[in-house]
């Protein structure tokens, strides 16, 4: 895709050789309309939001509300049903510290084995109040075991959060078909987003889902910044408390303030926001569909160059994640590929439980996103080939 130039980082040097970032899957890189939006704002309108009736504090103010609804317009939701948090893992968090509340002996939650621990341990809490936690497993060629959840759900089961796409083995999951599971059966539905929203045309609606958890640096937005999507807030508390959230305040008692800014206490990443707004502007003019086409593409490319010299988990339709093991530890394979400029990442990818139900210690993984090229993958190809020889 003719994006590269927007891109400053990918002319740097590293190591030497011309960078090659392919762990898009942790964060990805930054245009210059992000970055330039960022100092922009800085230099011309930083102030506290929602406050000081003043010039600047209407033109933060502005800016924050402005990517509210740029938000609300991608995903299909309305601006009320969009919260600013700092992360997908914040938002996630939010969910199940009110649930913490609201839950007890005798309820069950739906998770699976693929998720990220950001789905997995702040759930964990609930065992404490005596929830049991189910998990959903995993077919071998990455997919979920589908008749599971017709056997895990039932008139326990309270919550089912279930990642959308995997970060490890970029499995797309049926959310639709979970979504309509989880409510005959009364349930509330969450989906991780955090790898689908980038490179997916998401609309809530036809997920299903009541709530969606997403980060933005995940999709050329600037860290800090995470979105938590929900259809009905009215039975969710609050995590954090303070200023901004609430209506009315006396020394023992306080009332919130209307969605989304009961939401949303105290001073926000008000920069990163505005960032965010410029990158869901950028996704939008190179268009979703072309971004996930050319994912595919390089994907494709990418395993058909590497099954005869890595072993890969994970084959069904699946977002631009390509992981695998070799005949060398994951952390040898990133370093040695990192002296060649070549970035990925390698590791448990805050995944052990799938790690555990793969049987393997740790994997590597090559992630790509729009301004990756088939040149690019390539050089991995070279680099791993060099690798092998090493460890032969
Ligand atoms: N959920 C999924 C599916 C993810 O891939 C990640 C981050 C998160 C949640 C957490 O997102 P955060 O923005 O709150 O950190 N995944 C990865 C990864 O695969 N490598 O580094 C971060």
């Amino acid at each position: 895709m003719e994006v590269r130039d927007d891109f400053p980082i990918l002319k740097r040097k590293v190591n030497g050789k011309t960078l090659v970032y392919l762990d898009n899957a942790a964060t990805t890189q930054k245009p210059k309309q992000v970055i330039d939006k960022v100092s922009e704002y800085y230099k011309e309108h930083n102030a506290n939001i929602h406050r000081g009736i003043h010039k600047l504090s209407e033109e933060a103010t502005n800016e924050f509300e402005e990517t509210r609804k740029k938000i609300a317009k991608l995903i299909g939701a309305k601006e009320d049903e969009v919260v600013f948090t700092r992360s997908t893992t914040e938002s996630l968090n939010t969910l199940a510290y009110s649930s913490l509340r609201s839950l007890g002996e005798g309820d069950e939650v739906v998770l699976s084995v693929m998720e990220h621990h950001s789905n997995i341990v702040p759930w964990q809490m609930l065992q404490e109040k005596g929830v049991k936690l189910n998990f959903v497993d995993i077919n071998p060629d990455g997919t979920l075991k589908m008749e599971q959840f017709e056997e895990l759900i039932n008139k326990n089961t309270k919550i089912v959060s279930i990642v959308h796409a995997s970060n490890v083995l970029g499995t797309i999951n049926p959310i639709a078909d979970i979504s309509k599971i989880a409510h005959d059966n009364n349930a509330i539905m969450i989906v991780d987003g955090a790898q689908s929203v980038p490179n997916m045309k998401i609309d809530v609606k036809k997920l299903g889902c009541d709530f969606l958890a997403f980060s933005g640096h995940k999709m050329l937005g600037p860290t800090g910044v995470g979105i938590l999507y929900g259809n009905n807030f009215d039975n969710v508390e609050p995590f954090l408390r303070g200023g901004e959230m609430i209506r009315e305040v006396s020394l023992r008692e306080a009332k919130w303030n209307d969605m989304p800014w009961k939401m949303e206490a105290g001073t926000p990443n008000i920069a990163g926001v505005a960032g965010f707004g410029e990158a869901i502007a950028y996704l939008e003019r190179t268009g979703l569909s072309k971004i996930r086409k050319h994912e595919t593409e390089l994907v494709k490319y990418a395993t058909k160059k590497l099954e005869d010299l890595v072993t890969i988990y994970g084959n069904a339709d699946k977002t631009g994640v390509v992981s695998f093991s070799m005949n060398a530890h994951p952390h040898d394979v990133a370093s040695l590929v990192d002296s060649e400029g070549i970035a990925i990442r390698s590791g448990h990818m805050c995944a052990q439980p799938l790690m555990d139900r793969l049987e393997v210690p740790a994997l590597s993984r090559a992630s790509f996103y729009l301004y990756n090229t088939k040149e690019e993958i390539d050089k991995l190809v070279t680099a791993l080939e060099k690798v092998q020889k090493v460890f032969e």
